[in-house]
């Protein structure tokens, strides 16, 4: 008999927190770069939504009962407990250390409190008759710690993984889960933002129309795990036990006060394959116990190698902890979060990953500061205040406010990588505006408030893109408000608006706010290339693979010590990218500014004397003459040539 659920709990006004977990992750290996992406990303959520004013509980943990794990043990000779705690503290410290995870709580399944947690859960959701003791004949995938029926298993195979699975015939507990299936499809179309992004919640829906079976929740012959109240030959399954470990983090049955402030959830991020468990069976669980549900499960895509998911299992790992001693922490959080839309699955590779430094952040950002503080040491004696006679209606004012409204509403929908690509937008606003204004020539002009008016709005958008990326990056922000004088600490998301700074800069030059990444690479032959003796023909589609667009230039200098190279500056449209070109021979640097040309955006960024070239300028040439190619009337930057 099932008893009435007890009345609605959690919803409450005391919920004064934002809850905000990742999973709690197997300790059966050293965790790899995927579970830094779910984390990191939770993280700069959280910092975000503190920085909002928020209260915030984080929450991270390990999942370490299970007979996957017991395995681990048994084969190395060890306790499963020693076992486990090697590995759980590593993940703290060296690894989420050195990531500067936030969390502000670390839930491990062996510890009492949750112990207490499950077996009350349990208990109850017996008394109740949601749980009830049957036979279990089926499959089990020990890697998902999943069981299957016979309907559901491919060839042998788990349809999760595709790896062998193992019969299993036992006396087990059941829950109650397909008394719950049309209440909870019901919540899903009622709750369009619990189960995001959209395609996972189509997924969801359609397995649910499947049908739900009633789970085994139970295991005979295995002592690693919680054991079933008053029948201790029973342990409760790892998933049962693991997924209640957000209840425990939030202090039910054991911390009233703060479980009332911060249930529910108010967001559960988590991998795409896993998205089953939290937006269908746990909050099934939920509802049984009369529980408020979590307000969003984001199940976001798999950072893939090649075409497989990155996995130890699969033997093709890589070890964040590496790339920070590589690359810094700052590089490792920012490509994570920048390169792959946010939900999406995505590649990962190192080149990819000294790519987005070097170009976002050691070109773009990097050299806005450096530019900003060196004019305003070479033109204003290192200090600059606002003009009086400064208007107000000025584009790094207007861009300002635009990208800080994006960030936030990005962030807002958890949309990480939008909201990064819109900082990156602000960066290149400032870094026109540093060619449109031309600062030297206004010094030199004499022409002193429109000078001061330039510098101080550049340091003024610095300062404010030091707000906007304090939830993505941990150390930059504060080296960056350093240079510009500033001692203070971000501390509100305010801080965003234009103008809330200091109104005068004292800048300090500092070193580069990240340094290139030189990588040994094979060069290609430096100038010259083969000519090909005979002619090939190309389909439309290989010239389709190259990105072709019209550019504008904005700056060029000379190479030094290479006489025939100069170095440029254009603006495609989307951003400035720096060209190493060898047409010094064929023209001055100053009479190309504002020249529109052709570019090869595509082109694998190559060093070219210290300097990244990212693509290439397309001119004509025979015998010594070169002419730059360039469209036939003006037409905007990024326009696709074709
Ligand atoms: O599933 N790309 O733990 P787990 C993106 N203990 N994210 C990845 C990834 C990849 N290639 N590989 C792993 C478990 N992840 C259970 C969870 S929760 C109550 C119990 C991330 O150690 C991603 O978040 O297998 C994925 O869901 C999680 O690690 C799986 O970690």
């Amino acid at each position: 008999m099932r008893g009435p659920p007890p009345k609605e709990r959690g919803q409450r006004l005391a919920k004064s927190t934002w809850y905000l977990t990742t999973p709690i992750y197997y300790p059966s290996d050293r965790l790899h770069v995927g579970h830094a992406y779910t984390t990191v990303a939770a993280d700069a959520l959280a910092r975000y939504h503190r920085l909002r004013g928020q209260s915030v509980w984080f929450v991270t943990g390990s999942d370490e009962h299970g007979q996957k794990i017991k395995r681990r043990a048994d084969q190395q000779g060890v306790s499963a407990q020693d076992f486990v705690d090697d590995i759980v503290g590593q993940i703290k410290d060296p690894l989420w250390k050195r990531l500067a995870i936030s969390y502000d709580d670390f839930i491990r399944t062996t510890q009492t409190r949750h112990h207490r947690v499950v077996q009350t859960f349990f208990q109850q959701l017996q008394e109740r008759g949601d749980i009830y003791r049957g036979l279990y004949e089926g499959w089990y995938c020990l890697p998902c710690e999943t069981f299957w029926t016979q309907t559901k298993v491919q060839s042998g195979n788990c349809p999760d993984c595709g790896r062998p699975v193992e019969r299993v015939r036992q006396q087990s507990y059941f829950f109650r889960l397909s008394a719950y299936q049309d209440r909870m499809r019901q919540y899903i179309l009622d709750h369009p933002d619990f189960i995001q992004p959209t395609t996972r919640r189509n997924e969801m829906l359609a397995f649910l129309d499947e049908g739900l079976e009633d789970l085994s929740i139970s295991r005979t012959g295995l002592n690693w795990g919680i054991p079933v109240p008053g029948d201790p030959d029973h342990v409760i399954y790892v998933w049962f036990d693991a997924l209640l470990n957000y209840l425990t983090a939030a202090g039910y049955a054991s911390d009233a006060e703060r479980f009332e402030a911060i249930w529910p959830p108010d967001l559960q991020l988590v991998g795409k394959e896993i998205v089953r468990f939290h937006a269908i069976i746990w909050p099934i669980m939920l509802m049984a116990q009369g529980l408020a549900l979590p307000r969003q499960v984001f199940g976001h895509g798999w950072l893939l190698i090649g075409d497989t998911k990155m996995s130890k299992s699969r033997g093709n790992a890589v070890d964040p902890l590496d790339l920070i001693d590589r690359y810094g922490v700052d590089a490792v959080r920012y490509y994570l979060l920048r390169e792959v839309p946010f939900g999406a699955d995505g590649s990962y590779t190192e080149d990819a990953l000294v790519l987005r430094t070097n170009v976002d952040l050691a070109n773009d950002l990097g050299n806005l500061l450096h530019r900003t503080v060196a004019m305003m040491g070479r033109f204003a004696d290192g200090s600059v205040t606002l003009p009086p006679t400064a208007g107000a209606d000025r584009v790094l004012v207007r861009e300002t406010e635009r990208v800080g409204a994006a960030v936030a509403r990005k962030m807002d929908e958890h949309n990480l990588s939008e909201a990064l690509v819109a900082v990156g937008q602000l960066v290149r606003a400032a870094n026109r505006q540093i060619e449109v204004a031309q600062p030297w020539n206004l010094a030199k002009a004499g022409q002193t408030d429109q000078l001061h008016t330039v510098l101080f709005d550049l340091a003024e958008t610095l300062r404010v893109l030091s707000v906007l990326l304090t939830p993505f990056l941990v150390e930059a922000p504060t080296r960056l408000r350093v240079q510009l004088g500033l001692s203070t600490p971000v501390a509100d998301w305010k801080e965003t608006a234009f103008g809330q700074g200091p109104r005068t800069y004292s800048v300090q030059p500092g070193p580069p706010l990240f340094p290139r990444i030189e990588r040994e690479r094979e060069a290609p032959p430096a100038e010259a290339s083969t000519p090909s003796t005979q002619a090939e023909l190309v389909g439309l589609d290989l010239f389709r693979q190259l990105e072709l667009a019209v550019a504008t230039i904005v700056a060029a200098e000379p190479v030094a010590g290479a006489d025939r190279l100069l170095k440029i500056v254009v603006d495609d449209g989307e951003r400035t990218r720096t060209l190493v070109s060898g047409i010094r021979a064929q023209y001055a640097p100053e009479t190309l500014i504002g020249k529109q040309v052709v570019v090869v955006k595509n082109l694998r960024p190559q060093k070219i004397r210290g300097i990244l070239s990212e693509g290439m300028l397309l001119a004509a040439s025979t015998g010594d003459a070169l002419t730059l190619v360039a469209p036939e009337a003006a037409i905007a930057a990024g326009a696709k040539v074709k």
